[in-house]
């Protein structure tokens, strides 16, 4: 069975299967990443200097990875907030529901994979800044 190495808060490095006929990478449910996964949607065609995201969630868990080219994702719980660089298949970065998170500085060929722990709820969606400081204000 693969494992998964942290390689930073929340940035998770899969191992690749590969032989003489190229690479395999496997993300399985509370394995690679720790929920169900309910939903998949990539995001692919982005635009030049296009910034996008610009919420939280409510419930929603998320993990993302890019399978092709690279992007980066600021992050910002509250406490901490940081820019991290996805630019490998073998990352994959798991997003809590308290993370705003806005994803930037896209590769023209960049294809940003994002597996879900919950169906599409818009709902579920805070896409205000103000909103999200007092639902995850402590
Ligand atoms: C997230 C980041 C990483 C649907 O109808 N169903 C879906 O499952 C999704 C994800 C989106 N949509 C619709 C809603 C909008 O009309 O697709 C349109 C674009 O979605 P949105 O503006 O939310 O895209 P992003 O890039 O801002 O955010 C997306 C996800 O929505 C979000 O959950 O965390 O990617």
């Amino acid at each position: 069975m693969m494992k998964s190495n942290e390689i930073e808060s929340r940035l998770v490095e899969i191992s690749v299967l590969g032989d003489e006929r190229g690479l395999l990478t496997v993300i399985e449910e509370n394995n690679t990443v720790p929920f169900d996964i309910k939903r998949v949607f990539y995001i692919h065609g982005t635009q030049e200097g296009v910034r996008r995201g610009f919420h939280g969630h409510h419930k929603t868990r998320q993990a993302l990875v890019v399978v092709a080219g690279s992007c980066k994702v600021f992050l910002d719980n509250l406490t901490r907030q940081t820019d991290i660089l996805l630019d490998s298949p073998q990352k994959i970065l798991i997003l809590e529901p308290n993370d705003w998170h806005e994803m930037y500085d896209f590769s023209t060929d960049c294809v940003l994979l994002v597996l879900a722990s919950h169906l599409y709820d818009p709902e579920d969606y805070i896409r205000d800044y103000q909103l999200f400081k007092e639902v995850y204000s402590s």
